[in-house]
């Protein structure tokens, strides 16, 4: 179960009918569930939330949300609804709840910047990731998330990742001598190698040693053939696994009823054995911080240790927060970074001018003799192609789709632009309603054509390099803006991708090193084909996971023809 199933709650209805298998067993199972669901989280208020419009529900059980499961692209969907209905709707999901879907920037801006306080995650969901990674980031909300990201933060800084930029490079370097020695027994047509595992490997790695000095040992060897990966790997490998029916039940209650995860079922002792393995990592951690061998210490939790061993005893941390900041950084660092670093070699393989264009500056840029460093790979000037393509990807293939809150106050939301509710009255700003569910979709508002223009759909890295030529700040590459800009939008360079507010990913800057430099050395050295341009140019995500895969195909692989660039070694 990947971490962006847990964060998008539409996927209720995947866990539905893959419980349940015969039409009479899914209405029990939710009529049940939505007894349960009313029973426990009727909530009050005194105000009502402003009527609004939106579509029609195409399911008694699952409104809207099989609609868009099963579109080929969600986003047109959401697109078509703003467009009929206006920049906020309402939108029936499964089991008779509805949610706001925000379009509008100003809503957005408002909302988001409560994050935490004024909206949380759903007491359901809230419980699905503290099984999962206990009381860290992920679990804490107002005063407490405030404070933890707080002391989570400077081992992010700028001056921190610089000490980590070498681990990128070097798990990638690792992946590169595997495929060499595989493209060494092939002939002039390259190989065909299965890309999203070991984008996985190098994802993992970077997190395992950049976020707590843990070597998981993903990157020696084949991942495909044999495993050297750490015992940790393995379990958190385990966890990630289509969950057991059984389990996809009590996922299903436990939106009503919460402890039902503390059940002792396969899926849940993995979790704790999960967190027993981590704990082992946390104590290595510990010794050698406090030990001081010498070797500085530059991951982000070693630094977190290291910081409150030099506080005041009282405001240690425990091992146990310790622990659980480390399976947070790991659920929130290892998959979207795999995901998207998947979906880059997809496009310039399926984009070969750009990819030439990518190879040609890293080309250049290499005859320097070395690899870009923290700084160089940060400033968009330094290596404009490439930036581009990252940001791009990012665009086009948020790794997280969507994401939900619900509101934990009553709340007033300002609008940009006027809307008609329901009952035809028209309004600048909605109320909303303590316990009103508000949705956020990533696809929408990095994809729709209101924000990016006509060309919204397409992977045009050049949209990012447009403007910068007449950009009066000149070198100043964080005021460059997109050719159309959506510069009404928050978030990271106007991309939703990160989210935006007091939860906005915090690893961003890692995740973004992480992204160039491994980018960097893998189209520095190999060139990327589909394994069978006519057939697998669809490649889509993966029912309820965000992975991309072969469409039509049952594995979620991305099987690509890799070749050594000519003249390398
Ligand atoms: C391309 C890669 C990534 C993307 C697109 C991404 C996106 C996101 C998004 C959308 C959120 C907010 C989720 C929500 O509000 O429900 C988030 C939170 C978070 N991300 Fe990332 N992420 C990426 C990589 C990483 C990496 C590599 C790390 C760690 C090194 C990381 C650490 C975190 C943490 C700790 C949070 C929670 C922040 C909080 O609760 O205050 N992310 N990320
Ligand atoms: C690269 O591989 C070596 C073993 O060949 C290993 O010791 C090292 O930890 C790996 N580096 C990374 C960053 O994974
Ligand atoms: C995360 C996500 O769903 N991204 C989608 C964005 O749109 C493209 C193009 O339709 C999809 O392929 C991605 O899966």
């Amino acid at each position: 179960m990947s971490f962006s199933t847990l964060l998008s709650t539409s996927k209720i209805s995947t866990l539905l009918t893959s419980t349940a298998s015969r039409p009479i067993d899914i209405a029990l199972l939710s009529l049940l569930t939505l007894v349960l669901l009313k029973y426990f989280t009727s909530t009050r208020s005194r105000i009502c939330t402003t009527p609004l419009r939106g579509p029609p529900s195409s399911s008694v059980l699952y409104g809207v949300a099989r609609a868009i499961e099963d579109a080929p692209d969600p986003a047109v969907l959401y697109e078509e609804w703003e467009r009929t209905y206006g920049g906020v709707y309402k939108a029936p999901f499964t089991l008779g709840m509805h949610r706001l879907v925000l379009c509008d920037p100003r809503a957005l801006a408002h909302m988001w910047a409560r994050d935490t306080t004024g909206y949380g995650f759903q007491p359901g969901v809230s419980l699905l990731l503290e099984n999962i990674m206990g009381k860290g980031l992920f679990w804490a909300h107002g005063d407490t998330h405030k404070r933890q990201r707080k002391a989570l933060s400077p081992a992010f800084s700028h001056s921190a990742l610089r000490k980590l930029t070498h681990i990128f490079y070097d798990s990638t370097y690792n992946v590169t001598r595997s495929w060499n020695a595989i493209l060494d027994k092939s002939g002039a047509d390259g190989s065909i190698i299965e890309v999203q595992r070991w984008m996985g490997t190098i994802a993992l790695d970077s997190i395992g040693l950049g976020g707590f000095s843990h070597d998981f040992r993903a990157t020696v060897g084949d991942p495909t053939v044999h495993t050297s990966e750490s015992e940790v790997a393995k379990i958190f490998h385990a966890l990630g696994e289509h969950p057991s029916k059984l389990y996809r039940l009590l996922m299903l209650l436990s939106y009503a009823i919460p402890w039902v995860m503390h059940l002792p079922v396969a899926q849940n002792r993995n979790s704790w054995r999960f967190n027993s393995a981590m704990g082992e990592v946390a104590r290595g951690l510990f010794d050698k911080v406090k030990g001081g061998d010498g070797v500085e210490e530059k991951s982000a939790i070693g630094l977190l240790i290291k910081a409150s061993e030099a506080e005041k005893a009282g405001s240690r941390l425990t091992e146990q927060e310790v622990i659980d900041e480390m399976r947070t950084l790991l659920f929130a660092g290892y998959e979207t970074s795999s995901i998207s670093l998947t979906w880059a070699l997809i496009e310039v393989s399926k984009d070969q001018n750009t990819q030439r264009l990518l190879r040609e500056e890293l080309s250049h840029f290499y005859e320097g003799g070395a690899d870009p460093s923290y700084d160089e790979l940060t400033n968009p000037t330094t290596l404009p192609t490439l930036d581009a393509v990252v940001h791009e990807v990012l665009r086009l293939h948020p790794p997280l789709p969507e994401v939900t809150r619900v509101a934990l106050q009553d709340d007033v939301l300002p609008l940009s632009a006027p809307l008609t509710t329901a009952s035809g009255h028209i309004v600048d700003t909605i109320t909303i309603a303590k316990g009103t569910l508000v949705t956020t979709s990533m696809q929408y508002l990095n994809r729709s054509e209101k924000f990016w223009g006509p060309d919204a759909k397409e992977f045009k890295p050049s949209r990012w390099l447009a403007t910068r030529q007449d950009s009066p700040e000149g070198g100043d590459g964080g005021k460059w803006e997109p050719e159309y800009a959506a510069k009404e939008l928050h978030g990271h360079r106007h991309l939703w991708s990160f989210n935006d507010g007091p939860r906005m990913c915090l690893g961003k800057n890692f995740a973004l090193a992480e992204f160039k430099a491994s980018l960097s050395v893998l189209i520095r050295n190999f060139a990327f084909e589909l394994r069978d341009p006519k057939n697998d140019a669809a490649i889509n995500s993966a029912d309820n996971l965000v992975r991309p895969k072969i469409a039509g195909e049952a594995r979620i692989d991305v099987p690509l023809r890799v070749r050594r660039v000519q003249g390398r070694e």
